[in-house]
Order: structure tokens, then sequence, then C-alpha cells
């Protein structure tokens, strides 16, 4: 059965892949300013726009800064389901941070790991991966589960470290989740759950200095859902994946980091 359903999956995907490539990765992101340089193709630009008071990182996502943020939508890597139908994610910064909430819709909270730096993605979870320059340099992943359990780690070199090495990163990152029904009880239907991650710049150096306006990082925003008594999670991301593979850091898009002044004065 599992195997006749990836079959199934690896069809649909290859059929829509040709389709989500023609109508372009542009197309779903704010154009990026005129006087930069287009990005290559497949990469698009989303804003992360500068916050103008502070986060309290509690999982709500009920901070003013949120309802001004670019929403970003993960597709589901298999079935292409229409962008944003389970749920947005959004971005922002200032000085000393970025932020990363979700709002996904979850009818199955799910979440059994209960050890920071565990293997997350066997749980519902909240995937972000951060690459602050382009080409074989390193790149760092972080997680939150509806079970309030974090993962960060740090791709020194893509294939060339074990997990085990790559989780000794630690971003001092804070997360927080909140739920809207009840985890790990399949017998009734939840509602979904939120997330906010605040990771502080410094937890990129030395590989990155804290970006100026108008800079950009390579990003995605992912997601893996699981539901009791169906046959694995979903896959759902930012990116278009031309396989599934939440490391093919070439298939990244930007995430662009927008002036504060200029969001004050609109
Ligand atoms: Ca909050
Ligand atoms: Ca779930």
């Amino acid at each position: 059965m599992r195997s006749i359903l990836k079959q199934r999956r690896a069809i649909v995907f290859a059929a829509s892949l040709a389709a989500c490539l023609a109508g372009g990765a542009h197309n779903r992101c704010c154009a990026a300013p005129a006087e930069a340089p287009l990005p290559p193709p497949g990469q698009g630009v989303f804003e992360a726009r500068h916050t103008t008071g502070p986060i309290t990182v509690d999982g709500v996502l009920d901070e003013a800064d949120w309802s001004r943020a670019q929403p970003f939508a993960l597709v589901d890597l298999w079935d292409k389901s229409p962008p944003g139908d389970r749920g947005p994610m959004y971005a922002l910064w200032d000085a000393e941070y970025v932020y990363f909430a979700c709002d996904f819709t979850d009818s199955d909270l799910y979440a059994k790991v209960m050890k920071h730096d565990g293997k997350t993605w066997y749980d519902d979870v909240f995937e972000v991966f951060l690459k602050p320059a382009e080409g074989e340099t390193p790149y760092f992943e972080l997680h939150i589960t509806p079970g309030n359990v974090t993962m960060d780690l740090k791709v020194p070199h893509p294939g060339d470290h074990t997990f085990e090495e790559q989780i000794k990163w630690e971003s001092k990152f804070s997360a927080a989740a909140h739920l809207k029904g009840t985890l790990n009880t399949p017998g009734d239907r939840d509602e979904g759950w939120t997330a906010e991650m605040r990771i502080p710049w410094a937890a990129f150096a030395p590989v990155a200095e804290p970006p100026k306006a108008g800079d950009r990082w390579l990003f995605a925003g992912c997601r893996y859902d699981y539901t009791a008594h169906e046959d694995g999670p979903l896959h759902f991301s930012t990116a278009r994946f031309k396989f599934l593979g939440f490391h093919r850091t070439h298939e990244y898009d930007w995430l662009q980091f927008q002036s504060g002044k200029r969001e004050l004065d609109e």
C-alpha cells in the first residue's frame, strides 16, 4: 500500500512540477526592487519586514507586526495543493533577531519527541532553513513542534557531517508553539497550531554578519504534517523543490530584509 501511494504521489508530483516551473517562481513572491538584479530562475524573493515593536515569543501571533508581515505560502510537495490552503508562515527582523512564525491548519496534532535536538521531523514540525550565501557554504536549520520541542543544527559542509555533529550548534533561539486542539489525541479533530521563533543574529557568527536593509539570504520554510492512521506525513515548503528534499539549497528562495524606514513611511 505504501509503495502504491508513493508511486501515485510521484506521478502527481512530476506532472504538477512542469506546471509549477512554467508558472515561474516569481509569481508567488513580491517583486524585487527595480534596482536589484533579478534572482536566478527558481529563486523568488520573500520579504522579511522590520519590526515596529517587541515580539513576545509565546506562539501567539497577536503582535501587530505579524499582521503587517508578508504571508509566505507553503505548498504540498506531492499534490501541489493550492498555495496557502493549509496555512502560511511569516518573517520579521530587527537589529538583534530574525523572527519566524507559522499559522497552520492541522486536523490531528502529533508530536512525540520531547527532547531538544531530537529527531523532530518524525513529528508535526515547522522548519526554517537559512543560508547566508550561495554556493558550497554553511547553512542552518531550526525546528519547533506542537510539543514545544526545538531542534537547531548547522551544516558546515553539505553532506560532510553527521547529524550528531550538526546538532552541536546551539543558536540560543527562543521558540514557542500554541495549540488550537489537543496533542496526540487522534480521536478528535484539531484546528491547528501557531508558533514563533526568535533567532539572534549572533548565532550565525562567524559565517555571517547581521544583514543590512536590502540584503538577501537564501531561505526555505518547510513542514511535516502527520495524521494518525495515514501513510506517512505530508511535506510542505515555500520552495518548489524539483525532488523531495529540504536540503536542496540550490532551490531555496531569497529572504530580503526590508528597511524599517520604508515600512514605517508606508
Ligand atoms: Ca507572540
Ligand atoms: Ca498533524
